[in-house]
This record gives structure tokens, C-alpha cells and sequence, in this order.
């Protein structure tokens, strides 16, 4: 069985669970690795108030052992510190007031959502599993849940890094406002970093923030583009040979599937289409010395018929502006069906920077999966023993 992962847990629920199963044995893991990864996802300028009541932390309850994975499944809990202001409306126990019409906090205020938000998970979820409280969607649909998909990440993205591989992301595009640099991926990390936009161009951060401070004078929210830089891959992960092997498609689909995300493209992407074939294609050199294929573009983003081609990988995705606005849109009131204003849930302003770290971690996850499914193995000195051989048969080609 690949390695895998799922995720539990509610928004105000009480906690978030995730596990990952088919990590091989002894690999080190400390639970601060994860947490940095959790931290950095926390971050933003644009954020809401919900960051600054959490600080997420991730409590390893099983798989690992002094220090070093067994290679049974990892289980970890995030707690959600909101919890202590949301358990009257979100317990599990019959006879609370969850998922009835008296869902109140304690102050008294009703917690139940009538008002669906355009753009949110709140309409179709509610027709879909009949819920006529919509907070029984909203609650899992909400990007809480990315918190472990960052914190399966953390675990994958300490696996490659076993292997030099290293995964960078940035901010391109913030409203409109666009960042450009030729820098390499090392600095760009390291720029992204200390930027609170995790963007490497200060004039465009300047603007982006301006941007932001207008969309939140104006009860609105703001999207962006983040880009993926992935180096030290190994030439082969994912497959031509059948449609779900493609890594294209499974990087593409871990990418989409992150809240607010509404396109993906690698390398040149969609700009190819307004080129000729012999300016989008990387022409192909050798060098003796190293006994090694490569490119002096890099187009394809990494990747050709599905497959890594030792390039680094380069991917894009747009994020599109949250659906919460503080200024709400035209709405229905589901029971009523009369007209309503959405309902103002508290969001944050923008959320891309946040979306480029969960973007990265989902990339190691996916990038683990290729990994383990190529070099496939138990322990990670077995996984090492057939990587390096692989690594030997490529300067043999
Ligand atoms: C988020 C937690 C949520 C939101 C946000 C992301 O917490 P709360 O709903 O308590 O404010 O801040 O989610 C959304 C904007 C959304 O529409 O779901 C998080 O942990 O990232």
C-alpha cells in the first residue's frame, strides 16, 4: 500500500487528527519539525483573529519511537484552542445544543447559519448532506483542516529531505500585484522567509500590503498566485505508463484540492499557449563529466510525459479571494428562502501566503508518495540502498 493520509477534525471542534500511513522505518522526527512547518503556515500579513488565538502544535500519539519512525501508522493531534470558546455549540454529546436551532455560544449568541456564503462550501454541502445548519459544513470545509495536511507534510518533506531534495515557496502574485525574480531557489527561500507576504520583491510587498489594507477598508478579501520550486529531484518519480501514475496529475490534483485554489500550472504553463514549439521545448545537452543529462531552460517545469526529468520541478496556483467578506453578498435564507446577506463568519483578508506553505508541504506529500512508490521500501536504509543504486544505473544510461 503507497503512503497515505487522512485528516479529522472540525474547525472548533476539539481537535485535529491526522494519520499518516506507509512512512518507512527510521527516519528521525521530532515533533518541533512539524510544529516549525505549522508555525509557518500561521503567518501572513492579511490574517484574522483565529491565528492569533491558535498556536498550533502537533503531538505525535503514535509510529514513532525514541526519536525514529516504526513504520506503523503515525498518529498526531493538533489541538484547537478555540475549542474552549465553541464547546457548548460543538459537542458531540446529544441533548447540546449542537446542530439544532439554539446552537448558542456562551454569551447567547446564535451560532447557526441560515445564510449561505457565494463562493463557500455552505450551499451545495447543506443540499447535499441535508444539513439545514450550515455550520455542520462550514465548520469542515473551513482551511482549519490544512493545518494537517501541513502537518502529513512536514513528516514527508523531512523524509526527502534525507535525500537533498528541498521544497521553496513564494508568493507571485498578490491582487494583481506581481512579484518577479531571477533569484535561485536558496535565496529565494530565504527572502520568502523573512517577508510577511513570503514574497522576495519588497517594492511589489510594499503594494501588496497597501492592496490588503484597502480590502480590509472595504470589508473585502484579496487572492494571489504562489509558485513551488522543488530541487534535487531524482530523474524518473511518477510514471507515462497509465493516467493516475502521471505526477503531473497527482501534484495537480493535492494542489487543487487545497481550500480557495481554483487552477495549477507547471513551468511555463499556460503562457505556452502563445508560443511556438521550439521556444517552449528545453533543448537537451550532456555533460561528460558528471555523466549527466540537462537543460538550459527550464519550461516544462520538471516534468515531461508524467515523469520528473531531474529539473527542478516548478508549479504555480492561483488562490482566489476568501469567500467570507465583511461586506457580504447577496445571499438566501435557506429556511425562508427569502433574500438575506451571507453570513460574516470571522476570515482573514487574504490567506495566499498561508496557502504557499500548505502548497509546499501538500508538494512533499505528493513528492514522497513518487518517491517511496519508486525507490518502495520498509526501512530507510533500504530506501537509501535503492536510491543511490538507481542514482549509479542513471550515470551508466
Ligand atoms: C483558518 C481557521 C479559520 C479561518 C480560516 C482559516 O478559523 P475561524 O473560522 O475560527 O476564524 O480563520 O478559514 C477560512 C477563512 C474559511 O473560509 O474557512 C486556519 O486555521 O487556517
Amino acid at each position: 500500500m503507497p503512503l497515505r493520509f487522512l485528516t479529522a477534525g472540525e474547525s472548533h471542534g476539539q481537535a485535529l487528527i491526522v494519520i499518516v500511513e506507509g512512512m518507512p522505518s527510521g527516519l528521525p522526527i521530532k515533533e518541533e519539525e512539524i510544529n516549525h512547518q505549522l508555525a509557518r503556515r500561521q503567518m501572513g500579513y492579511g490574517r484574522g483573529g483565529r491565528m492569533k488565538i491558535e498556536q498550533d502544535r502537533a503531538e505525535i500519539l503514535s509510529g514513532v519511537r525514541a526519536g525514529k519512525t516504526l513504520g506503523s501508522p503515525i498518529a498526531l493531534k493538533i489541538n484547537n484552542k478555540d475549542w474552549d470558546n465553541w464547546q457548548k455549540v460543538m459537542s458531540s454529546k446529544a441533548g447540546s445544543a449542537s446542530g439544532g436551532d439554539v446552537a448558542q455560544d456562551d454569551s447567547g449568541q446564535s451560532k447557526v447559519v441560515h445564510h449561505p456564503r457565494p463562493g463557500h462550501a455552505d450551499l451545495p454541502g447543506g443540499m447535499k448532506y441535508d444539513h439545514h445548519d450550515l455550520r455542520n459544513i462550514l465548520e469542515r470545509a473551513s482551511a482549519r483542516e490544512t493545518a494537517g495536511r501541513v502537518a502529513a507534510g512536514a513528516i514527508a518533506r523531512k523524509l526527502l529531505s534525507e535525500f537533498e531534495i528541498e521544497i521553496v515557496g513564494h508568493l507571485v502574485d498578490l491582487g494583481g500585484v506581481q512579484s518577479t525574480t531571477d533569484l535561485a531557489p536558496k535565496k529565494i527561500a530565504e527572502k520568502a522567509e523573512a517577508s510577511p507576504l513570503r514574497t522576495v520583491d519588497s517594492k511589489a510587498e510594499e503594494r501588496m500590503i497597501a492592496k490588503i489594507d484597502e480590502a480590509k477598508k472595504n470589508g473585502d478579501s484579496l487572492g494571489g498566485i504562489f509558485e513551488i520550486i522543488v530541487t534535487g529531484l531524482p530523474v524518473g518519480l511518477g510514471s507515462h505508463v497509465q493516467w493516475d501514475r502521471k505526477l503531473d496529475g497527482e501534484l495537480a490534483r493535492a494542489v487543487m484540492s487545497i481550500q480557495a485554489i481554483k487552477g495549477v500550472e507547471i513551468g511555463m504553463g499556460f503562457a505556452s499557449a502563445a508560443h511556438f514549439g521550439s521556444e517552449v521545448h528545453d533543448e537537451i545537452f550532456y555533460q561528460a563529466k558528471e555523466k549527466r543529462f540537462y537543460r538550459k531552460t527550464n519550461n516544462a517545469g520538471g516534468l515531461e510525459g508524467g515523469m520528473t526529468n531531474g529539473e527542478n520541478l516548478v508549479l504555480r496556483a492561483v488562490m482566489k479571494p476568501l469567500s467570507t467578506l465583511y461586506r457580504p453578498l447577496q445571499s438566501v435564507n435557506i429556511m425562508t428562502k427569502e433574500p438575506y446577506q451571507a453570513t460574516v463568519e470571522r476570515t482573514d483578508i487574504t490567506a495566499v501566503p498561508a496557502a504557499s506553505v500548505i502548497g509546499e508541504n501538500v508538494v512533499a506529500f505528493t513528492l514522497a508518495q513518487a518517491f517511496l512508490e519508486k525507490f518502495g521500501s520498509d526501512s530507510l536504509k533500504e530506501l537509501r540502498r535503492n536510491f543511490e543504486g538507481f542514482l549509479k544505473q542513471c550515470r551508466e544510461f
